[in-house]
């Protein structure tokens, strides 16, 4: 089970990890790249965050409390250990090398061509490292977009997201999941394990590249299908009434095979709502719950396809009867009939769910600077290499620990750069 303690950085379970003695430098910030080496650092990887001596731009964004890391730095940079170096310095130069040379893994989310104007091409890195596997995200691949900067939302408005997401008579929405920047860290990672995978049969490590264009349509794959279907004529389980030659905003559709809305419950808050799949075999009892018996024998409503055209109409019926009840109520008569359905969860019903947090996805950490602060744990839960939280590490905290006790420097070499503001 996954479990949050104090600490100062990972590896320090006596089991073993999966990516013990993997040695990762992390230069991302932000939070692509931050999401992709902190799931690194709980597989067990040894992450060590290279900053400028300013920091990571986002340990002062958003900030809750004055002078303290903020949270949206805190929660993406866990079991991390933190080094500044200022790599437009000639030493600063060499010190980034002396880290290539001895790191497995080297991973980098700056704007485009930031860093080979430090010095550092993938012919170069190799060069240094040749088993190195390097990997980057940008906003996109080759092409017209190359040069360009990206956020997450410019992400999801270029990746398909925004288009398919909303309803017909809205604008165009961004999703609050941080498909673009998280979403493309998870990519990141599948890229960054086959290539040490493959590392393991040729002894070379190779570049890794991410857009993060390319990672939402990725995750925008039925939206793809659905494009080419309109070919063949109108989407029937879209609750849409007119279709051109481009995929409208479906409002809560479920976009799968089996038609879902969201319903209202009782007592009508923002959140008060269930969404309701309704699967074939779900029909008569959901006929019963709702007080409609008649029309699971109805040749109007009996059959997938017979409700198919009416399935505006179907979830108004399961409405009327859900917004007499609270969602968990709803959760807990559907779920006895089997029937798939999810009652939707605030923030701070998420952050207070008791088995979220049996679970280690709700987890509180210390911090030095803060007390106590929550994150979400591990989603990725392995028999043998159990994820312990530890907080994320203060700028340069570790400073002294690499560069004095495993690169090697004097006590007065450290002074002088501390002085000269290299480190
Ligand atoms: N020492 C010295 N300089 C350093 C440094 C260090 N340790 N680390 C970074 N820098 C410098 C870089 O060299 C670069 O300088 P130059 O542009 O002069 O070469 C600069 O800091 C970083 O530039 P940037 O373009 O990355 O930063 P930005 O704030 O202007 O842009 C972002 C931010 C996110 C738009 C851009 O980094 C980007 O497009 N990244 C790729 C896509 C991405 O990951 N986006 C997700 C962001 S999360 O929402």
């Amino acid at each position: 089970m996954t479990t949050a303690h104090d600490g100062t950085h990972g590896n320090t379970a006596h089991q073993g990890k999966a990516l013990d003695g993997i040695r990762v430098l992390d230069m991302t910030h932000v939070q692509s790249g931050p999401s992709a080496t902190q799931l690194l650092a709980w597989l067990g990887a040894d992450v060590i965050k290279l900053e400028a001596t300013t920091g990571d731009i986002t340990r002062r964004q958003l900030r809750d409390l004055p002078d303290v890391d903020s949270l949206y730095f805190t929660m993406l940079n866990c079991n991390k250990r933190s080094i500044t170096l200022n790599t437009k310095t000639e030493r600063g130069k060499e010190l980034l090398a002396e880290l290539i040379r001895r790191s497995d893994v080297l991973v980098e989310n700056f704007g485009p061509g930031a860093v080979d104007r430090m010095g550092f091409t993938w012919e170069r890195v190799r060069e240094i490292n040749p088993r190195i596997v390097y990997a980057s995200v940008k906003g996109f691949g080759d092409g017209p977009y190359t040069g360009f900067k990206a956020y997450e939302v410019v992400a999801q408005a270029m990746g398909g997201a925004m288009a398919t997401t909303g309803f017909e008579d809205g604008p165009p929405l961004a999703t609050g999941a941080q498909i673009g920047d998280s979403g493309t860290g998870v990519h990141c990672v599948a890229g960054i394990l086959a290539a040490l995978y493959q590392r393991e049969r040729t002894g070379r490590g190779q570049r890794v590249q991410v857009a993060m264009q390319h990672a939402v349509l990725n995750l925008c794959r039925v939206k793809l299908r659905d494009q080419q279907r309109l070919a063949h004529g109108p989407l029937a389980e879209y609750p849409n009434e007119n279709f051109g030659d481009e995929v409208p905003r479906s409002g809560n559709a479920s976009g799968g095979g089996q038609p879902g809305w969201a319903v209202r419950c009782a007592p009508g808050g923002p959140n008060d709502y269930v969404y309701v799949i309704v699967q074939p075999a779900g029909w008569r009892p959901l006929t019963e719950l709702i007080g409609r018996p008649e029309l699971a024998e109805d040749p109007e409503w009996a059959t997938p396809e017979a409700r198919l055209p009416r399935l505006p109409k179907l979830f108004r019926l399961i409405e009327e009867w859900s917004r007499t009840l609270p969602k968990w109520e709803v959760l807990e008569r559907l779920n006895a009939h089997h029937i798939p359905c999810g009652p939707v969860l605030s923030t701070r019903e998420i952050v207070e769910d008791a088995s979220l947090a049996a679970n280690g996805m709700v987890v509180e950490v210390e911090h030095p600077q803060r007390g106590t602060f929550t994150t979400v744990g591990s989603p990725l839960k392995l028999s043998d290499s159990p994820v312990e939280i530890d907080r994320s590490p203060l700028l340069g905290e570790h400073n002294d620990e690499v560069y004095g006790g495993e690169l090697g420097l004097g006590d007065a070499e450290l002074r002088r750069l501390r002085a000269a503001g290299v480190i």
